[in-house]
């Protein structure tokens, strides 16, 4: 969890739900999200480890050779900076109960399981080349050093999570800073993989081992965890990776009847861009089209307005859905699965409108 400099865990702007912390907002959300606000999801405690000792390694038959870097040598390479959102499979989970009446367990997040930052480091596909990458090489296991993770007294081991060769060869990053300083601890410190548009849990912190191998791989984390489980889950429709396209809106009023009012909110989507926003006042009857303002870039979330007026004092429900540049929209029902990972229908939020 995060702790301020005296070491006291840090909850201003969070919701606490034990090792996690999520971001919670108030009004406008800004475009790239401070380090300090950034939601944190760890398994267990992160690793204290020291700089100068760490060495990240690349192993495995997919190889020709094993290669470690230390943390200057990546830091010598010639670096690339983008802005990426990261967001955890099970943003939005609490809209299963609140919304469909099926509650699912797991880390109750409202919306705020989600972050945008400038991350700095280099393309994976550089070191996979570096090592002499096999033609036949067809996954990536990225493995972290924190604690082995134990549940119910079972050992499932380090946290790790394999990565197919096409989206490590295609804009999967490794990184060293984030928002233009060093990772924080609580964010994988000194380095962590950052896997754009794909689930969180894809992204793994205090990278310690990237293992290529000729044969699929498996590890808890794509098979009991992050993967759809449930009724009519079965096969690849069961593989999680891309994340779906979201919306919401950011300011909630109070606001006041007869008056002009500015909605404003953000929406995104994982390898894909944003096309359209729209917004409905009347919990969904009607629909208005949004101005899409400031950048708009594949996973990474844009920000969208637009203006409207509440006639009538009372509550009134307020509902967002976007489109994104690939087709994708949000159902009006989110797909139920047992463990609550993608909730993606549009987020009826309540309005205040006074007299
Ligand atoms: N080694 C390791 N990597 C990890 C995790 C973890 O617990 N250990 N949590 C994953 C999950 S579930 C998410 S959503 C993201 C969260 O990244 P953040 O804490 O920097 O926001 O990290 C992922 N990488
Ligand atoms: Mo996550």
């Amino acid at each position: 969890m995060l702790r301020d400099a005296l070491n006291q865990p840090l909850t201003t702007g969070f919701a606490v739900h034990g090792h996690d912390v999520e971001t919670v907002w108030e009004g406008e959300v800004p475009a790239v999200t401070p380090a300090e606000r950034f939601f944190v999801r760890n398994h267990t405690e992160p690793p204290a480890l020291d700089p100068g000792l760490y060495r990240l390694l690349l192993s495995g038959d997919g190889l020709h050779r094993q290669t470690t870097w230390s943390l200057d040598q990546l830091r010598d390479l010639t670096s690339v900076t983008e802005e990426l959102a990261l967001e955890c499979t099970g943003n939005g989970r609490q809209f299963f109960a609140r919304q469909q009446g099926t509650p699912r367990p797991g880390t109750p997040w409202e919306t705020g399981a989600i972050g945008v930052a400038r991350w700095t480091g280099v393309p994976l596909s550089r070191l996979l080349q570096h090592a002499g990458l096999r033609s036949d090489a067809v996954w990536v296991m990225a493995v972290g050093l924190d604690d082995r993770y134990v549940e119910d007294g079972v050992d499932h081991g380090r946290v790790r999570r394999p990565l197919p060769i096409g989206k490590a060869l295609d804009d999967t990053l490794v990184v060293w800073e984030m928002n233009g300083e060093p990772l924080p601890l609580d964010h994988g410190y000194p380095v962590r993989l950052l896997v754009p548009g794909w689930v969180g849990i894809a992204s793994i912190k205090w990278l310690g081992e990237l293992r290529v191998t000729t044969r699929a791989e498996e590890s808890p984390w794509n098979t009991r965890w992050y993967r759809m489980h449930g009724e009519g889950w079965d096969g690849e429709r069961a593989v999680i990776d891309r994340m779906p396209v979201r919306s919401l809106a950011d300011t909630l009023g109070p606001f006041r009847a007869g008056e002009p009012v500015t909605l404003r909110g953000r929406a995104w989507s994982g390898e894909a861009s944003i096309d359209a926003v729209e917004v409905s006042t009347d919990g969904g009857r009607t629909w208005q089209q949004a101005s899409l303002t400031g950048d708009n870039r594949a996973s990474c979330w844009t920000a969208w307005e637009l203006a409207v007026g509440f006639d009538a004092p009372g509550e009134h429900c307020v509902v967002t859905r976007a489109l994104d540049s690939t087709g994708r929209t949000q159902p009006e029902v989110s797909p139920d699965n047992d463990q609550g990972y993608l909730f993606s229908a549009p987020i009826r939020h309540s309005v205040v409108v006074t007299g």
